[in-house]
């Protein structure tokens, strides 16, 4: 058996694969049917989430559960449980090291290591390795990476050499961030968003794939995508815990993320768009699109790429309704914004991020239209 040394432990895949979140047992599921508007004891909430706006939407997730929104919380605080199903589209090799961007922006970002400007990477970040690697023009020079986070690239990437999944490896991280959150990966399976991009270096009608981070961070999205390619989710599976999570839940929640790099990227995976068919929660969605824009990084581009309009109607009605095949049963959208999506019931809330309580207010919301209200 492959075993691994961390922080002075030895620690077996088994050892490893335990709820990382709060280390509370889980309590026992009641058999009655779930009425809806019927307040529950003990509430499973699963959420689909990527990058920073899911991260930050899982701190109101917690705080509309009586969870403190940073860190685990006591032991016996709140009876109910959040499971976060994160993107894995972003992950990228770099510099001979993993990297998984949304993992750990949900890590830092419930474990009180994030830095709040850029909402990525950690607080109190130092460059030594970055100017080291310029030195040796060493590329790629357009990624950034700091020095603290970089301790967390090299345990993961140990252990995933060690033959360690990603997810006993979240598990391991989790340890140490204590996100009051089970996180979980879509997938153990590489399933890499790459963007075909025109290739005018080698002709005029010449196309290339390049990785999603260096469509993102390389070229800011502004180079026309002519489409998203999900490398990999031909052979891979949804990861057996996010299945159950999402079978298990008494709401499921899509995050207001990107809806086709972190939400559609999810979607890609086989067996997760078919865990959410199937599962008897109330599937809710937040929109991202606030007033034809969308609150945080570029997904104007990645919708426009896909051919659809930057709403929060025309996301909606991309996702479609659950009954017609498509996700949701309810949609949020912000004050002041309307959508007609057939067969969804849509609401209308204030969908700004801008403090805990006013995510905790969106969180409220969802889980209202779910049939499950809290707080
Ligand atoms: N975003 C940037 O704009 N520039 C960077 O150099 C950069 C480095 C980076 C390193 C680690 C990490 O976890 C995230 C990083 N990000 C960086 C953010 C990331 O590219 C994207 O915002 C997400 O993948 C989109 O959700």
């Amino acid at each position: 058996m492959i075993k691994l040394i961390i922080r002075g432990g030895t620690h077996a895949p088994e050892a490893l694969a335990v709820r990382c979140a709060t280390g509370r047992a889980r309590p026992a599921r009641g058999t009655a049917p779930t009425a809806p508007g019927r307040r529950l004891a003990s509430v499973k909430v699963t959420v689909l989430v990527g990058g920073v706006g899911g991260a930050r939407f899982l701190l109101g997730v917690k705080a509309a559960l009586g969870l403190p929104a940073v860190g685990p919380g006591e032991p016996g605080e709140s009876p109910h449980e959040v499971t976060a199903v994160v993107n894995v589209g972003d992950d990228v090799w770099m510099h001979g090291l993993r990297i998984t961007p949304d993992l750990d922006s949900c890590l830092y970002t419930l474990g009180g290591g994030i830095d709040p400007e850029r909402g990525w990477g950690r607080a109190g970040e130092t460059w030594t390795v970055r100017e080291e690697l310029a030195a040796y023009d060493a590329e790629p020079s357009w990624f950034s990476l700091g020095d603290r986070d970089i301790a967390t690239h090299l345990v993961r990437t140990r252990m995933l050499r060690a033959g360690y999944r990603l997810s006993d490896v979240v598990t391991a991280l989790c340890h140490r961030w204590q996100p009051g959150v089970t996180l979980l990966p879509g997938t153990d399976d590489r399933v890499e968003t790459h963007v075909v991009v025109d290739d005018p270096a080698t002709g005029p009608q010449a196309r290339k794939a390049i990785h999603f981070q260096e469509w993102w961070v390389r070229h800011r999205a502004e180079l026309p995508a002519h489409r998203f390619v999900p490398v990999g989710a031909d052979e891979a599976g949804v990861l057996p815990a996010a299945r159950e999570a999402i079978a298990e839940a008494d709401a499921v929640l899509l995050a207001p993320s990107n809806p086709v790099v972190s939400i559609g990227a999810l979607l890609e995976i086989p067996g997760l768009r078919e865990a959410l068919a199937a599962t008897p929660a109330r599937v809710v969605g937040l929109s991202p699109i606030v007033g034809g824009r969308p609150v945080r990084g570029m997904a104007d581009a990645c919708l426009t790429a896909i051919g659809v309009e930057t709403t929060a109607e025309a996301v909606g009605r991309h996702y479609g309704a659950r009954s017609d095949g498509g996700l949701l049963d309810g949609w949020l959208v912000h004050t002041g914004d309307r959508a007609d999506v057939p067969g969804v019931d849509v609401r209308t809330v204030p969908l700004l991020m801008s403090d805990v309580p006013a995510t905790a207010a969106m969180a409220r919301a969802a889980l209202d239209l779910c049939g499950v209200p809290v707080g």
